[in-house]
C-alpha cells in the first residue's frame, strides 16, 4: 500500500473537516468493512472521477485492442484458427460494453468518452501502440497481454464498485480462456519447424518489456495509486502486480522453450520471487502521451469506426423513441 491515505480522510475533494453529508461516513464504512458502493450510493466525487477515469480507460483498451490482432483474422493459416481469433476478439468487445455500460451507472455518457478518447483527452493501454508483425503475435498477445491483464484484472474483480467488480468477473473468465488459446498457439508453433520457433521468439523479444509496462509506472512514480488503494478500487499496486505477473510468466517460458529477453531475470531465493530488469520508463511516457509507434494509426481506425457506425446509432435511437412513443 503506498502512502497512509484512509477511504475516510479522502473527502469530496473540498478538503472540508470532518463528514459534510451523512452519506459520507455510510460511504467510508461500506470501504472499511470490504463492501460494495452501488450506483445509487453516495460517493465523494472524487472516487466517482477515479472510477471513471479507469474504466473508460479500461473500456478504451478493449476496444483499441481489438486491432492488434484483429488485423490477423484475414491471414490466420487454418480455418479453425481464423474462428478462434474471430472469437476471440469479438470477446474483446463485449468487454469493452461492459466497462462502457458500468461507466454510465456513474453518470458518464459512452459518447462523451468515446469523444474525449478520439480527441487524445482519456487514454488507453500502451500495450495496443506496438504492430503485430507476424501470427506469432497472435499467440504471444493471448499468452503475455492477456496474461498481465488477468494479473491485473483478477483483483479488480474485489474492486469496491459493484458494478465494476461484476463485470470483471465474466471478463476475466474470458480472458483466462484467451490466454490458454495463445498459450496453445504457441506450443503448436514451437512443436513446428525453426521457422516457426524463431517467430515465437521473435514475438516474445518484442512483447515482453511492453506487457511488463502494462501494469503502469513504478509505484514510486504513480500519482493514483495510493488514492485508489484507500477506496479499494484498486488492490494491489503497480510493482506487485508486475512482479505478480513475472513470476507467474517464467515457468510459462520455460515450458515453452523460449527466453526472456532479461539478462537480469533470475531465482532470488531470499525474496522468494524472481528478480528482473527495469523496462524503459521514458518509453512507457512517450507511448501514454501520444508518440508510440502506432499511435496515430490506431486513434484514426476508431475515428474512421465511429463516424462509420454514425447511422447505425442513429437508426437504433430512432427506433428506441418510436418504441417508447408507442407508434
Ligand atoms: N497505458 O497513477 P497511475 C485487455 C496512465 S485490455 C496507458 O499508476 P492508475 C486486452 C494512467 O492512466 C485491458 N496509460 O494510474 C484487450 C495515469 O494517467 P491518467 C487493459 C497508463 O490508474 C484486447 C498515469 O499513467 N487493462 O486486456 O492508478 C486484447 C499514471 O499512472 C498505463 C486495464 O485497463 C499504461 N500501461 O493505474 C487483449 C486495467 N499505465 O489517467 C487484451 C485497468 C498508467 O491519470 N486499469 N497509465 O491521465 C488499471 O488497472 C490502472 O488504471 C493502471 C494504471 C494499472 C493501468
Amino acid at each position: 500500500m503506498t502512502g497512509s491515505i484512509s477511504a475516510g480522510s479522502v473527502s469530496p475533494g473540498s478538503g472540508s473537516p470532518g463528514p459534510a453529508d451523512p452519506g459520507e461516513q455510510i460511504f467510508a464504512d461500506t470501504i472499511a468493512r470490504d463492501q460494495r458502493v452501488e450506483p445509487r450510493d453516495w460517493m465523494p466525487d472524487g472516487y466517482r472521477q477515479t472510477l471513471i477515469r479507469q474504466i473508460a480507460q479500461h473500456a478504451h483498451s478493449e476496444i483499441i485492442g481489438m486491432q492488434p490482432e484483429g488485423e490477423w483474422i484475414t491471414r490466420a493459416p487454418t480455418l479453425r484458427r481464423k474462428a478462434i481469433l474471430l472469437a476471440k476478439v469479438q470477446d474483446e468487445a463485449g468487454h469493452g460494453l461492459y466497462l462502457y455500460s458500468a461507466a454510465e451507472t456513474l453518470g458518464a455518457d459512452r459518447g462523451d468518452l468515446t469523444r474525449r478518447l478520439i480527441e487524445g483527452r482519456q487514454k488507453y493501454s500502451s500495450i495496443f501502440n506496438y504492430p503485430t508483425l507476424s501470427f506469432a503475435d497472435v499467440g504471444v498477445i493471448g499468452w503475455l497481454v492477456d496474461g498481465a491483464a488477468i494479473c491485473n484484472q483478477v483483483p479488480l474483480c474485489r474492486s469496491s464498485y459493484g458494478p465494476y467488480a461484476r463485470a470483471m468477473i465474466r471478463i476475466c473468465k474470458e480472458e483466462s480462456f484467451h490466454q490458454r488459446q495463445g498459450y496453445e498457439l504457441l506450443m503448436t508453433m514451437m512443436g513446428g519447424t525453426e521457422t516457426q520457433r524463431d517467430m515465437v521468439q521473435d514475438a516474445v523479444n518484442r512483447w515482453w518489456w511492453p506487457s511488463l509496462m502494462m501494469f503502469g509506472p513504478p509505484d514510486g512514480d504513480s500519482p493514483n495509486s495510493a488514492r485508489s488503494m484507500a477506496w479499494k478500487i484498486k488492490r494491489h499496486s503497480n510493482d506487485e502486480l508486475r512482479q505478480r505477473f513475472v513470476d507467474m510468466t517464467v515457468p510459462q517460458a520455460d515450458a515453452l522453450g523460449v527466453t526472456l529477453p532479461d539478462p537480469a531475470l533470475r531465482w532470488n531465493a531470499d525474496r522468494e520471487h524472481y528478480d528482473f530488469g527495469q523496462p524503459d520508463w521514458a518509453e512507457l511516457k512517450q507511448v501514454i502521451s501520444g508518440d508510440g509507434p502506432l499511435n496515430r494509426q490506431r486513434i484514426a481506425r476508431r475515428k474512421q469506426a465511429d463516424s462509420d457506425g454514425a447511422w447505425v446509432r442513429e437508426a437504433a435511437a430512432a427506433h428506441a423513441a418510436k418504441h417508447r412513443s408507442g407508434s
